[in-house]
């Protein structure tokens, strides 16, 4: 008797079943996503022999040189989202502006989505995982009419569905769309995403700390005082704690999730308000992560999933992973605040 696999089709078709009014369209919709992820997966994968790899020349409005993976992982995913006929648009880390899809069927379409294509792509030459982080809204504005720029400004908690594509050793599709957490692992063979991770918890507690120490003077003295803390030697508590840092989000926060950790990225002299950007990168990690039983606060403390955007490229800070170890870190946070 063969093990039946869930594949990512069935699973979707399944849980369609938990939203009674559910037509089909987020369906349709996360169906899209997982194609296009395999369509760029396949090109990850092959970076180092056809010429993807190397920078297109052109600057995002990040300021960062756009790679050429960027570009191809953006493209692809923009026509897949377009042609679900279920997304009326797209906010996306290499546009400056919201990207409005204008065919009737897209204008028609229920959902708006804010997408880093290739996140952590300055690791794509040295063969580091990279991964694509999305995030699903309602549209506000009327539909059968182009998509407005308040569709994309919604506060996290109005996320419909939230995840990301890890291309690493191998290639996982991790989504959420409010009941829980499920990870898919991509079955080259059969060219399926197939269910491998079900209901994933992230550990209360965790020993990995994951943050970029090099800019560690320049942190607060609250963050400082925690990462001294989390190096003390207190075999009660399992510290000192291992630190696992790769300058990739989606694999730091990956590998977090499953064995428990904190990922933090504090104001610093350069990025003042912090590096991450709210809408494309803290609002989903911050709907897994709790979906998941953990946290994801700001510098003040504060849910990320509250704050209300002002700007598509808005930058917070981002303090995510298991509860415990947010909470703690928010102590020593707190505790200077009160200092001052
Ligand atoms: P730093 C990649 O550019 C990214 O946005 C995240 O994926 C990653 O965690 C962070 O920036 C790395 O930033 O300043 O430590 O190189």
């Amino acid at each position: 008797m063969y093990n039946t696999v869930d594949t990512l089709n069935e699973f979707i078709i399944e849980r369609q079943a938990d939203f009674p009014y559910a037509k089909g369209e987020l369906s349709r919709l996360l169906t899209h996503i997982a194609l296009a992820a395999k369509v760029v997966n396949r090109e990850v994968n092959q970076a180092g022999l056809v010429d993807i790899l190397g920078t297109t020349g052109d600057i995002n409005v990040q300021g960062e040189t756009v790679q050429k993976l960027d570009d191809f992982a953006n493209t692809k995913f923009a026509i897949a989202l377009k042609g679900s006929s279920e997304c009326c648009g797209i906010a996306t880390e290499e546009s400056q502006d919201i990207i409005k899809f204008d065919t009737d069927m897209a204008k028609d379409g229920k959902y708006i989505i804010c997408i880093d294509p290739l996140d952590g792509s300055s690791n794509i030459d040295v063969n580091v995982s990279i991964g694509t982080i999305f995030s699903i809204y309602r549209r506000i504005s009327p539909r059968g009419h182009v998509a407005q720029l308040q569709d994309f400004l919604q506060e996290g908690t109005k996320q419909v569905a939230a995840g990301y594509i890890i291309y690493g050793s191998s290639t996982m599709l991790v989504y959420t769309t409010g009941r829980g957490v499920n990870g898919f692992t991509l079955a080259p063979s059969i060219g399926e995403f197939c269910l491998s991770h079900r209901d994933i918890q992230i550990p209360l507690n965790g020993s990995i700390i994951s943050a970029n120490e090099g800019y560690y003077k320049q942190f607060s003295a609250g963050v400082r005082r925690y990462l001294d803390y989390c190096k003390d030697i207190d075999e009660e508590t399992n510290r000192p704690y291992s630190s696992r840092y790769i300058g990739s989000l989606v694999a730091d926060f990956h590998r977090n999730l499953l064995k428990g950790g904190i990922y933090m990225y504090p104001p610093t002299e350069k990025f003042k308000t912090g590096k991450l950007r709210l809408i494309y990168e803290a609002n989903p990690m911050a709907m897994l992560v709790e979906q998941a039983g953990g946290m994801a606060v700001d510098h003040d403390g504060g849910r990320i999933m509250d704050l209300v955007p002002n700007d598509l490229h808005q930058r917070v800070p981002l303090y995510i992973g298991s509860r415990n170890m947010v909470e703690k870190l928010n102590d020593f946070i707190e505790e200077e605040e009160e200092q001052k």
